[in-house]
């Protein structure tokens, strides 16, 4: 891994693999099971769109440093840092300032944050598959990251699968339960908010919302493997096959967003460049001669 430059960040580390096509995005506050403050999310939506935007990445690997220097624990995410909870979402205080805005009316708006709702957008429809690499807790909004994420690969060992959110009176009844009621069922979904079980990675495996329990020493190794293995599959193929399988749980948007690449394909073809080519030269198209396909 080397570290992309131009970036500063303060809650996360963010690297490029040197012979794959994939970067590693970790949050970096193991002292508090990695949990997300208002500058963490504005630090994790900044990386995540740099990666979107490189035509040359085309895996993210979502994971959390560890282990705590407290207690030596391991961490994914444990969701939003209640430290910082306030009245209508989370704060920013004085040691999280370099992520706040300088505009007056800008830092009135984003007086309580619940952004991390921006992130789950920007994984889901990114056109390229992000992995959650949990070498540990994965804990309230933390969860939800993971189940956002299109794999989850997670530490035999350490790796733990939690919802506190009705125990702290949070709910994310969005992306976070909807999407888990897909991956494990109705009922197990709302066993995993209602009842707070603590799940093993081989737990979140056997229901289908993590896709292998790795030895926690290969962990990353592996999911570089596995980044290795999906960057060297065609981008056209993997964003459609993405969007493909988000479209039926995304409504009008991923119909959209499926559309969208569509178009891109068919803007590839003569009959298409015809189409712009007659406009440009003031004449009728000429479609005769391409045929209906059935
Ligand atoms: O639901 C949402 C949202 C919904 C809609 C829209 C936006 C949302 C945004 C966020 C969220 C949420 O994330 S709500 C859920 C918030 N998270 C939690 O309720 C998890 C709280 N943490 C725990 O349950 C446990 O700490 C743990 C299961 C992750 C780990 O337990 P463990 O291994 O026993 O460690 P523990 O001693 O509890 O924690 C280590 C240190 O990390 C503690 O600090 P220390 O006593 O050493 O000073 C602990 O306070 C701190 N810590 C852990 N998690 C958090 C945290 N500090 C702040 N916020 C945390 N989330």
């Amino acid at each position: 891994w080397e570290a992309v430059e131009g970036f500063d960040f303060d809650d996360l580390t963010y690297h490029r693999a040197v012979d794959t096509a994939a970067v590693r995005i970790a949050f970096d506050r193991p002292e508090v099971r990695n949990a997300f403050r208002p500058g963490t999310v504005d630090e994790l939506y900044t990386a995540l769109d740099h990666a979107r935007k490189q035509a040359n990445v085309g895996c993210v690997l979502l994971t959390g440093n560890g282990p705590s220097p407290k207690d030596g624990g391991w961490a994914f995410c444990s969701g939003g840092d209640q430290s910082v909870r306030g009245g209508s979402g989370y704060e920013y205080r004085d040691d999280d300032e370099a992520a706040a805005d300088d505009d007056p009316t800008v830092r009135e708006a984003k007086a309580g944050r619940l952004h991390i709702l921006e992130v789950q957008r920007m994984i889901r429809f990114m056109p390229k598959p992000v992995v959650a690499v949990v070498p540990g807790w994965a804990v309230g909004g933390g969860h939800s990251l993971h189940v956002v994420c299109d794999l989850t690969l997670a530490s035999e060992e350490y790796g733990k699968f939690l919802q506190t959110d009705p125990d702290v009176a949070s709910f994310d009844s969005g992306f976070g339960s909807a999407y888990l009621a897909r991956q494990v069922g109705q009922k197990k979904a709302r066993e995993i908010f209602f009842c707070g079980k603590t799940y093993s990675a081989q737990e979140a495996v056997d229901m289908g919302m993590a896709n292998e329990a790795i030895p926690h020493e290969e962990l990353e190794d592996v999911a570089l493997e596995w980044a290795d293995e999906m960057t060297s599959k065609s981008p056209m193929a993997m964003r459609m096959l993405k969007f493909g399988f988000n479209a039926i749980d995304d409504g009008m948007v991923g119909q959209q967003v499926f559309a969208g690449e569509a178009t891109r394909l068919g803007y590839m073809t003569e009959e298409a460049q015809e189409g712009r080519d007659a406009f440009l030269e003031k004449r009728e198209p000429k479609f005769d001669e391409f045929p209906w396909h059935y």
